[in-house]
């Protein structure tokens, strides 16, 4: 039986999360178009059968996207980041393809994994965006560093070449136990997972500086045999943001919230009836107490509570 715990880290918005939900084949983790949408560590468990038995097991650990912080915020989800690197068994570092190359920022990740004697993997995603040439060229590119054990090109979206990294994984990791039950796919519980939900398709609905300032929390989840009662709290940083968020005649929150029930409902498997509303928070990327607040810890391993 081999086992053990991959990290998923890279910049914001190259696919790390579209990757892990590709591998799980279920939403385990929310993705979008916009940079700096993870900001937990998300635990992903794909446990590997044959003929009904398991053979290998693999905790993925998806994780923010590693930039230059400009607020505490920022800060901790690049620590996690960064911390994760230190404490797993395989690193899965991604680039994205198309924004490869020099300047890219990846540069500092580079020096970190050159020092990190941990097994390696390099997945080139969004390979559907360059011609085949230029996918030759970086890889090479990374061929001629002797940095990774293993280098894989896919299209995360499309699902493409998920199953090679799955299976070039397994060749790396060690012998080890099952760490969780085999029907296990996330540690996070359903109420963390409705709030993602929630804050994914407020993301998808603003635009500028409004959606990195949101932040959700559950403040009722009630389960009666007819229907799941839940009331959530969307969070931002100033006046002027509830207004956008809540849209012209409450249209905008409407739609957030119509998106958010129906995904939630599929999830659940149950009638969901969801309540939103807005509240201010001034700075409350700036505070460390409310950051804490939120459930956002420096740790994977502390990384629990929501
Ligand atoms: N064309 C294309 N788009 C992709 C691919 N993989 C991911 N995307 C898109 O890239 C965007 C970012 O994806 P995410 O999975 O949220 O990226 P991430 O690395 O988790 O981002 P952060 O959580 O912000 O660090 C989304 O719009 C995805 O649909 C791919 O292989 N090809
Ligand atoms: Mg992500």
């Amino acid at each position: 039986m081999k086992s053990g715990f991959i990290g998923i880290i890279g910049r914001p918005n190259v696919g790390k999360s579209t990757l892990l939900n590709a591998i799980m084949g279920e939403k385990i983790a929310i993705t979008t178009d916009k940079p700096q949408t993870t900001r937990n560590t998300i635990r992903g468990i794909y446990t590997r059968k044959e003929d009904g038995e398991p053979v290998a097991q693999m905790c993925f650990i998806d994780t923010p996207g590693i930039h230059k912080p400009k607020n505490r915020l920022g800060s901790y989800m690049t620590e996690i980041a960064l911390n994760t690197l230190r404490e797993v068994d395989v690193v899965l570092f991604m680039v994205d393809s198309e924004y490869e190359g020099e300047g890219s920022g990846d540069d500092y990740i580079l020096d970190m994994l050159k020092s990190t004697h941990t097994p390696k993997m390099l997945v080139i995603n969004k390979m559907d965006k360059i011609e085949p040439d230029a996918f030759e060229r970086i890889y090479k590119f990374y061929e001629g560093l002797k940095v990774f054990d293993s280098i894989v090109g896919t299209d995360s979206k499309k699902g493409e070449n998920v199953d090679v990294v799955v299976s070039e994984l397994e060749n790396l990791l060690a012998e080890g136990p099952m760490y969780f039950p085999e029907d296990m796919l996330t540690d996070k519980p359903e109420r963390f997972l409705v709030a993602e939900i929630i804050r994914e398709k407020a993301l998808l609905y603003l635009n500028d500086e409004v959606p990195h300032g949101v932040a959700v929390e559950i403040e009722k989840f009630e389960e009666l045999p007819e229907i799941t009662n839940i009331s959530a709290l969307i969070y931002c940083e100033k006046e002027s943001h509830k207004k956008i968020i809540i849209g012209a005649g409450g249209r905008k929150l409407k739609g957030i919230g119509k998106s958010a029930r129906l995904e939630i409902e599929a999830m659940l498997g149950a009638k969901v009836f969801l309540e939103l509303f807005v509240k201010v928070k001034k700075d409350w990327r700036r505070s460390d107490r409310m950051i804490g607040n939120f459930g956002y810890t420096p740790s994977w391993k502390t990384d629990f509570r929501r």
